[in-house]
């Protein structure tokens, strides 16, 4: 019971600083997207491959790490704005982490001209900690959950692994290209999914082939529109 009342009391403690975030970046018109898969499932590399689509928003990466800084550089490497968090030994990152980031960074004002293009806002994509469990129990402030499912890892991971799967809205298939070299069941893999999320949008990507990409980021910046749009001060 005691222990049970110390878990409770940790979640909630938790819950009320990521819904403070969430409020705050709201305000500041920047959507936040809690980035989520196994190690290796390709999360880095599909957002690389969605922010070169971005056309109305300025992406933004939070990098998530237990320890390195590889994928933060790899997004400055290339122009984008890249701050990185160690967990030193965390499975995944909690809310007063991400709000401590969230804080030393100066977004754009919507309508905002970069480079002659017109924004709305900002994307934070952040990109937690390679694991397919701890971090889909604690919330960080997102506005929607983008889980990263590879090929690679086979169709049962929906059964698996089913906090991910349910609290994701858009849920990426990635590594494609693979798929004629694996035992992948996609039937399963999908209907896996639907028993326990109806509405989440599934997308096939592929850095080989480029599919899915496209669709991805309009879905994302459809999504920011919806969550951002109108409640922001200027
Ligand atoms: N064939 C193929 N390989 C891919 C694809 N996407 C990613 N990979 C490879 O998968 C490996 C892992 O990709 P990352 O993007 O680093 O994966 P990650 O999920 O960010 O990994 P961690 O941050 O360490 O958890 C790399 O060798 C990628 O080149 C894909 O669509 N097809
Ligand atoms: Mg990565």
């Amino acid at each position: 019971m005691h222990d049970v009342n110390i878990k409770e009391n940790i979640y909630a403690e938790n819950d009320h600083i990521a819904h403070h975030t969430n409020h705050d970046l709201t305000h500041k018109a920047a959507f936040a997207l809690n980035v989520m898969g196994s190690p290796g499932a390709g999360k880095t590399t599909a957002l690389e491959n969605i922010i070169k689509r971005l056309k109305a928003y300025e992406p933004v990466v939070i990098e998530g790490d237990i320890e390195s800084d590889i994928d933060a550089v790899r997004f400055r490497s290339q122009g984008v704005k890249a701050y990185q968090i160690n967990t030193f030994g965390a499975c995944h990152l909690d809310a007063p982490m991400v709000r401590n980031a969230v804080q030393n960074i100066d977004f754009v004002k919507p309508g905002e001209n970069a480079e002659g293009k017109i924004l709305k806002g900002s994307v934070i994509f952040i990109e937690n900690v390679g694991n397919l469990v701890c971090p889909a129990e604690f919330s960080i402030g997102e506005h929607a959950n983008l889980l990263i499912s590879s090929a690679a890892e086979g169709s049962d991971k929906p059964y698996k692994y089913p906090l991910a799967f349910e609290k994701a809205e858009i849920i990426l298939l990635t590594k494609t290209d693979l798929i004629p070299y694996l035992e992948f069941d996609e039937e399963y893999f999908i209907s896996g999914i639907r028993h326990l999320n109806k509405t989440a949008k599934i997308i096939k990507t592929s850095v080989k082939t480029g599919e899915g990409f496209d669709e991805a980021a309009a879905l994302i910046e459809e999504f920011a529109g919806e969550a951002i749009g109108g409640h922001h001060h200027d």
